[in-house]
């Protein structure tokens, strides 16, 4: 099993190419040995509609350069005649041997399938090799299939007391041009960016991403002016009791229910997977971000050496007001890294 853990971390690496790009379906990256043990081909599933790695790998060598070699991949190989026929059956074709996996597939059609159509050819199938990091590498794609909604991030970046601006709104710059670099690599990874109308009116933002939603309870944004709806689509989620003619080209108006003066985060989660959106980044400010503590799969959390020491300046999250830590969310450790001076920690819900 160990003797495959450096090959499995080479598809992690060759699945990442792709991210951003694949969705809805997953990150997957392969690697083909030949007889003697030596690697004669690569792949990776580059976007969605494309080969899946295993064919992208196996079509750049000829049919017997593979025979009796070992084929590496982080994602159970495909059964199904989808985009593209039988991942299996072309690896059944060339003549592989063995095939390492990091786990088995969870979209239905495949769930093991894979697996038995390879053993039936008489072929070795090594399983769960490194399995947590595979699962960690395709989380959004595994919280599609298996509960049918919606993966959501959530960023924020605070000074070292957790504020993410002056009481009097003075938030530009919190972290360094580095972490907020690292923020656009976050963004593309995910299908949507998701904001509030007060993040909109009081930083008039850009945030590029071909993809917004915007949650409008009022439609309080200008609609001409503001950054965020300059390109990209847009959907606008606003009170359905609500009169509303407005009518822009990039921009679609969703009317969405209001619970305790606020809009439905449940009704937005789910009409977003309904529209196809599979994983979205909430950026805001502490009152939404408050809002969706509940709902969120994931933090980036970036944290700048820097103190505002005022408790009427703005908070990363707002509007829970526990009174006893018993009652708190709990989030776990995932990850930490430098963006000197700061730092990115990321937790996941424990
Ligand atoms: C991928 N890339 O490298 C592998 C996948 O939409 P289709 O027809 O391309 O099929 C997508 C399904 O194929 C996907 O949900 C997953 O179950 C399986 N494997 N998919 O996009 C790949 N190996
Ligand atoms: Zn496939």
């Amino acid at each position: 099993m160990q003797q495959y853990y450096e090959l499995m971390r080479k598809c992690f690496q060759l699945a990442r190419l792709g991210e951003g790009k694949t969705s809805p379906n997953p990150l997957v990256g392969c690697v083909v040995l030949n007889i003697q043990g030596e690697i004669i081909s690569t792949g990776f599933h580059a976007k969605y509609g494309e080969n899946h790695a295993e064919r992208d790998a196996l079509l750049k060598i000829p049919k017997d350069a593979a025979k009796d070699g070992t084929l590496i991949v982080n994602l159970e190989p495909c059964s199904h005649y989808g985009k593209t026929p039988p991942c299996a059956d072309l690896i059944i074709e060339y003549g592989i041997k063995k095939v390492v996996i990091a786990m088995r597939d969870v979209n239905p059609i495949v769930a093991g399938n894979g697996v038995q159509k390879l053993k039936n050819a008489g072929i070795e199938v090594v399983e769960n090799v490194l399995e947590n990091e595979a699962r960690m590498l395709n989380e959004v794609f595994i919280t599609n299939m298996l509960e049918k909604r919606v993966f959501v991030a959530l960023k924020t970046a605070t000074t070292l007391d957790g504020k993410v601006a002056t009481k009097t709104g003075s938030s530009k710059w919190i972290t360094s041009e580095k972490a907020r670099a690292e923020v656009r690599n976050i963004r593309a990874k995910y299908d949507a960016i998701l904001t509030s109308s007060s993040t909109v009116v009081a930083d008039n933002p850009t945030m590029e991403h071909n993809v917004k939603i915007i949650l409008d309870r009022n439609l309080k944004t200008d609609f001409d002016s503001s950054n965020i709806y300059k390109d990209g689509r847009v959907f606008v989620f606003y009170n359905e009791n609500l009169p509303n003619n407005i009518e822009k080209e990039n921009i679609q108006f969703i009317k969405c229910p209001v619970i305790e003066n606020k809009l439905d985060i449940s009704f937005v989660l789910k009409t977003l997977f309904e529209l196809g959106i599979r994983s979205v980044l909430v950026e805001s400010g502490g009152v939404l971000n408050g809002s969706f503590i509940d709902y969120v799969d994931k933090i980036y959390h970036f944290i700048a050496p820097k103190v505002i020491g005022d408790n009427s300046a703005k908070s990363a999250f707002d509007g829970k007001n526990i009174l006893e830590i018993s009652e708190s969310k709990v989030f776990k450790f995932e990850d930490m890294k430098s963006f000197e001076p700061d730092i990115l920690l990321t937790y996941t819900v424990k």
